[in-house]
């Protein structure tokens, strides 16, 4: 069932207890989201519990009750809601067990979205913390500091810190309503942009180090070696990020970024500003998005490095 939010939000107030799903891999957007409904239902008397099939990173730890959190359903709900998720496939394990409550709901902000529960609200918005923003006005609560800065950091975080093209005045204003409400913008900024490990600021020093060139400078690549990552003590998963200060360079048009993953064995990340980086994975057997893909490689080091930088060119103006 298609539903507006008023009337949605009228029937989850009726419920006593619920459960609330996010998706795997969760982000700031789909923990921000569940806690701040958690606290509107909770301030109302429903108990609100959010379950999540995977562990929450650390670097959401600043928000008030993360660590409530949990992986293991533990039943005996009135309704089930998910959040953020486009479909049941992407609760991960919890995706069986979503349907099996007397009232579901959904609510989320993918255009993509199936319309799997009893009452569906799809809100094409930057952020679904959006979405539940104006869900809990509906409900008829206002939040308090955690709450808000809960919701304000799905929507710095899906919204890139505010600097991507989904930013609307719409977006604008629900975060200046969450700030006034005492969300912290100054903290999540901070947690979300730049807090990093010295380790990472280490590889990545060692990485930028090493960025190359090729076809005066319209592409870059950076290479992170098994040996920076030892020198460094970062993990392999801390170089995210590091392909969008490539993509920072001016004249480049598409950044890489390869990681040794073992001996001629490399991971490697593509960026573009316009060149159809999917059709460059695909050379290799890998895909993604237009601007933004990957794929693996083998081989020798230098040979690799010829075989990218020469599907790159086959792929610009
Ligand atoms: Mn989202």
């Amino acid at each position: 069932m298609k539903t507006d939010l008023p009337a949605l939000a009228a029937e989850l107030k009726k419920q006593k207890s619920a459960a609330l799903f996010i998706h795997v891999r969760p982000d700031g957007d789909a923990v921000g989201s569940a806690l701040g409904l958690q606290s509107a239902l909770t301030s109302l008397g429903v108990r609100a519990d959010i379950y999540c099939a995977d562990e929450i990173p650390v670097k959401f730890s600043y928000l008030e009750n993360v660590g409530k959190i949990s992986r293991e359903y533990r039943g005996g709900y009135d309704a089930h809601v998910a959040l953020d998720c486009s479909d049941e496939m992407r609760m991960g394990d919890l995706g069986a067990i979503f349907g099996k409550a007397r009232e579901t709901f959904n609510v989320d902000h993918h255009v993509s979205n199936t319309r799997y529960a009893k009452y569906n609200y799809v809100g094409d918005k930057a952020s679904n913390s959006e979405n539940v923003f104006e869900l809990v006005k509906c409900i008829g609560v206002t939040l308090g500091k955690a709450a808000a800065t809960a919701l304000l950091t799905g929507i710095v975080t899906d919204s890139g810190n505010f600097a991507h093209n989904n930013t609307t005045a719409e977006t604008l204003a629900a975060a200046s309503e969450l700030k006034a409400l005492g969300g912290d913008l100054h903290l999540i900024s901070y947690k979300m942009f730049s807090e990093q490990r010295k380790e990472r600021a280490k590889l990545f020093a060692l990485a930028a180090n090493g960025i190359r060139y090729f076809s005066d400078g319209r592409i870059a690549l950076m290479t992170v070696t098994k040996k920076m990552l030892e020198e460094s003590g970062a993990r392999p998963d801390e170089t995210e990020g590091f392909i969008d200060f490539v993509m920072g360079v001016d004249t480049v048009e598409i950044g890489m970024c390869m990681m040794e993953m073992s001996d001629k064995n490399y991971k490697v990340s593509f960026r573009s500003k316009k060149a159809d980086v999917n059709a460059v994975a695909a050379t290799f057997g890998g895909g993604g998005h237009i601007l933004a893909s990957g794929c693996m490689i083998r081989g020798f080091y230098e040979d690799a490095v010829d075989r990218l930088v020469y599907a790159c060119k086959q792929h610009m103006d």
